[in-house]
């Protein structure tokens, strides 16, 4: 064996590496209480495995069958033919086996475990063995209930954690040969990593020995390709060359005779396996079975649509991207676990951590010695006490998987489920236990029947010696995991230029898939959850009184608490039908800076705009709490220099985008109100980034603390008379925009417009489903956890990119990061503009997109034709909802600061195009 000594997690990482995809499905997630914990731990014998799901927070007891899927598996479940017979699923999973393993031929299975009950059953008789490197979790029940014995051969070195060899499923040839002899073994069975090792995978050396000496006694050998590409991966991590991870994976498959996996590992499917092979004797034995245990030999137990999410569970899995990201994640886990006094298993691979229980810090334990004839390991001790500490499951190993002088804690970590925040909680978890002690160890239950991993316990007298309440992590973890992503690339620096330059330097005009992390914009590209996803498949379409609308109207109203409420197909639309509605030609509109549409509707109904902002908004450096206030007295001024009559409305807005994102405040929204009662001028909120708005009142005022989210929203929105809002932003949906109104007769005239406009006024030109899923967002948007790991997550991008004297604007505000391009690159006249080239320069360096927020999208004043002089010359990197993570804005900070240290290079630019209206979506440049 040419074995190299290289540790995988000692291998250099670039400083960051984030997941290769962002979120695109979320399943929503809610923490356990203490008390439901203790009670869920009795209920189920204080055995962790027995655990409802829905009463664990974060699960790490197991990688099978739960990973978070890629938007083409998930497309893949829709196109499942559901034929009893030659299903086009069917030959999608043949094709992709013969791509990817070279296997001619291939059976689906319903699980790994069909695949090794038909693998053992045609090739091998009663008496006879089996020798293995020890993918025991299924096979050794099953060869025990058929009479065949199993033989394991490892190195010593597999069960001590502390030694480095890579290769630790590797199989001791002399020992593989001495049994060879013994002439009674039917098979070699090798698994491509061994899971309840953490994932220690097996050299390519090794599989190729054994497979030409089990040649030399005619026994056939079988491949565990479960995690082939995990072993492979670590294999060129240590062999670093030209081949990449499919050739590798290829490698391993030709040594085969037989390969079986379930799709329940690294092809990231929820179900299903295969078997395949290239011997036509092999496969019609496994045809004859396979209708007796699984199904028919072209679906094998599985639904159609199943085979076709393995078949694209398999092409996803020779991406090494993922990879190296998990690899990076499990090794951070281990390091972190290191340094905080627990000892762990060496070296790291693929499949989660191992805490190995004979080294735990002693004030764990019991104060008299845990006894030696207790049968109960540690690791179950340490597991229920770890559930009760923090809510999550992990899981301890137990014989047959490991020998008994070993006591292991797995820490199985899902594959894309769980975000490095939630890897961070649980690392806090460990930390907080060392704060317990365990007072009285668990016993088995007396006259248990169970297997072992099930066995129920019971604790004499109390289990832990004190309770020290519930612990509170230093951060907020994401309340949700993943369910399905969708994967992406950085493309290269050349590649980049390309793009920039033929999208004349205008972020808006760059093509999606040569973006890394797309932060141009918050609207519509937020991940919905499993609840919105569930609600949008529920509802009938209709464009007459759907049950949608009903549902979104009564929400709507629960939450905002005005009276009427129109859909419509997004926020500009009901800027459109409320402009033309409310303003008289030549009556002024008030408001707090400007957003782009809405000014522009304002101007088109004949309104003249009025900015009555704090000045403090037009001063980035300024840290005012609120910034997006409007200054009462500058509206008390306005309001007598002109009649009352001669305005429109006032329309405030909230979290104010083009100021940076900043909240207005409840005091003086209050002060604003009594000003427009008090002269009869309706009050019209944009409630866009209400919840935004909310949270940060919470934050900020403190008569507000303890107020909830929604209560907050209801408080601000009851000061006004309307509202409109682009549910793209923070109602969580794709699409959608509501009107909202109190007044019957100024609903009705909405109405008409939005009849010749939108749609019906049931449906405002929108989908029933949208509807729903709009529905349930404005519901989410509310949950404090998630508004609060929300906006948090842009306070961390924020502070990031401000320690490394990165000039942003002042205070973080609630959905994107403001880069002050005037003095990121004071050597650009604003003519030339700055942010403009800024934001160019951003993605050209990293692959971010950001969007410009001056010049350009101030537009020309319409009377003088030049550009509208603006003071803010801002990068806005706007952080999309629940769709990135704390380690994808690491690499966002890192451009950013890239192109900071290079900024004296960056040159102006000169506009070569532009739209007369809203310019800066199709404005073209050239560098100058
Ligand atoms: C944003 C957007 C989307 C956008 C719109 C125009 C130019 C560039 C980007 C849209 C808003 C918004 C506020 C406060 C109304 C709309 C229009 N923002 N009010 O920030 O922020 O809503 O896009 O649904 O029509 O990227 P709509």
């Amino acid at each position: 064996m040419t074995s190299s000594t290289k540790d995988p997690g000692s291998i250099q990482w670039p400083k960051h590496i984030s997941e290769s995809y962002r979120l695109k499905i979320v399943q929503t997630l809610h923490k356990v209480p203490y008390d439901t914990r203790v009670r869920a731990l009795k209920e189920a014998d204080y055995n962790v495995l027995r655990l409802r799901s829905d009463h664990v927070y974060l699960d790490f007891a197991t990688t099978r069958g739960n990973a978070g899927l890629t938007d083409k598996q998930l497309s893949a479940l829709m196109i499942g033919d559901e034929a009893y017979a030659g299903s086009t699923n069917f030959y999608a999973l043949e094709k992709t086996c013969r791509l990817i393993f070279g296997k001619e031929l291939t059976i689906p299975v319903h699980q790994g475990r069909g695949a090794e009950h038909l693998i053992l059953r045609a090739l091998i008789k009663p008496g006879q063995r089996i020798i293995t490197n020890g993918n025991l979790l299924t096979l050794k029940p099953l060869a025990d209930t058929m009479g065949i014995t199993i033989e394991t051969l490892l190195s010593d070195d597999a069960f001590d954690s502390h030694s480095e060899q890579p290769w630790k499923a590797d199989i001791p040839l002399e020992r593989l040969k001495m049994s060879l002899e013994s002439k009674d073994v039917g098979l070699v069975m090798i698994s491509a990593t061994l899971p309840h090792l953490g994932g220690q995978p097996l050299s390519l050396e090794n599989l190729c020995e054994c497979a030409t000496l089990a040649r030399q006694f005619h026994v056939p050998i079988v491949l565990d390709a479960s995690m082939l590409a995990s072993a492979a991966y670590l294999y060129s991590a240590i062999h670093p060359g030209k081949e990449s991870l499919s050739q590798h994976i290829r490698e391993y498959a030709d040594q085969a005779d037989i390969l079986y996996l379930t799709g329940r590992e690294d092809a990231c499917c929820h179900t299903g396996g295969l078997i395949a092979t290239n011997h036509d004797t092999f496969y019609k034995k496994f045809r004859d079975l396979v209708v007796l245990y699984e199904g028919l030999h072209t679906y094998g137990g599985q639904a159609g649509r199943d085979m076709q999410v393995l078949a694209q569970g398999l092409q996803d899995m020779c991406d090494p991207h993922y990879l190296d990201f998990r690899m990076r994640k499990l090794t951070y886990l281990a390091r972190h676990l290191e340094k905080i006094g627990y000892r762990t298993y060496h070296p790291i691979a693929l499949s989660g951590v191992l805490v190995d229980c004979h080294g735990l810090p002693t004030s764990l334990l019991p104060e008299s010695d845990f006894s030696q004839d207790n049968s109960v390991s540690i690791s179950s001790n340490l597991a229920a006490l770890f559930y009760l500490v923090s809510g999550c499951r992990l899981r301890p190993l137990s014989s047959p998987l490991i020998p008994n002088h070993v006591d292991w804690l797995g820490i199985f970590v899902p594959r894309r489920c769980y975000t490095e925040r939630q890897i961070d909680y649980l690392i806090e978890s460990f930390l907080q236990l060392k704060r317990y002690r365990i007072a009285h160890p668990l016993q088995k239950k007396e006259s248990d029947q169970a297997i072992p991993e099930l066995i129920r316990y019971e604790v004499a007298e109390t289990f832990i010696t004190e309770y020290h309440d519930d612990f509170i992590p230093t951060f907020t973890p994401e309340p949700y995991f993943i369910k399905v992503v969708e994967p992406f690339k950085l493309t290269s620096p050349e590649n980049r230029s390309k793009a920039i330059r033929k999208a004349g330097y205008n972020t808006f005009l760059l093509n999606s898939e040569d973006i890394y992390v797309d932060l141009l914009t918050d609207s519509g590209t937020a991940a919905m959850s499993n609840h919105q996803w569930a609600r949008m498949i529920e509802v009938q379409e209709s464009e007459l009184g759907s049950e949608a609308f009903y549902l979104l109207n009564e929400r709507g109203r629960d939450v905002l608490g005005f009276r009427y409420l129109l859909p419509t197909h997004q926020g500009r639309a009901a800027e459109h039908i409320l402009s033309q509605t409310m303003i008289r030609k030549g009556q002024y509109v008030l408001n707090n800076m400007y957003f782009t549409t809405t000014r522009e509707h304002q101007e088109r109904a004949g309104g003249i705009f009025v900015d009555l902002i704090i000045d403090a908004a037009h001063d980035p450096r300024s840290s005012h709490p609120f910034k997006g206030d409007m200054d009462p007295q500058k509206l008390k001024q306005f309001i007598e220099a002109h009649e009352p009559t001669t305005i429109a409305y006032v329309c405030l807005e909230t979290n104010v985008n083009m100021a940076g994102g900043q909240p207005i405040s409840l005091a003086t929204t209050k002060e604003i109100s009594a000003i427009c009662r008090y002269h009869h001028i309706p009050l019209i909120f944009d409630a866009t980034r209400v919840a935004e708005n909310a949270y940060l009142i919470k934050k900020r005022e403190k008569p507000y603390a303890h107020w909830t989210i929604k209560q907050i929203i209801r408080e601000l929105m009851s000061l006004g008379d309307g509202c409109t809002i682009s549910a793209k932003k923070d109602a969580l949906v794709n699409i959608g925009g509501i009107l909202a109104v109190n007044d019957p007769v100024l609903y009705e005239h909405c109405t008409t417009l939005c009849m010749t406009f939108e749609g019906t006024p049931w449906c405002g030109g929108l989908a029933s489903r949208d509807l729903a899923a709009m529905a349930v967002g404005l519901e989410e948007m509310c949950e404090y956890d998630y508004i609060s790991s929300r906006v948090e997550q842009v306070h961390y991008l924020w502070s990031k990119v401000r320690e490394a004297g990165i000039p942003v604007v002042e205070p973080a505000g609630g959905h994107a990061v403001f880069l002050d391009a005037r003095t990121f690159l004071p050597h650009i006249p604003q003519e030339e503009f700055p942010a403009q080239r800024l934001a160019a320069a951003i993605y050209e360096t990293s692959g971010v997109r950001g969007m410009e927020r001056g010049l350009v999208s101030a537009g020309r004043d319409p009377l003088t034709g030049k550009h509208r002089p603006t003071k803010l010359e801002l990068v806005r990197l706007t952080i999309p909802r629940r769709v990135y993570t704390y380690s994808h804005m690491d690499v966002v900070a890192e451009g950013v600061v890239e192109v900071f240290q290079q900024r004296e290079h960056v040159k102006g630019l000169c506009l070569m195009y532009e739209a007369p209206t809203l310019r800066f979506f199709t404005a073209r440049f050239e560098l100058l």
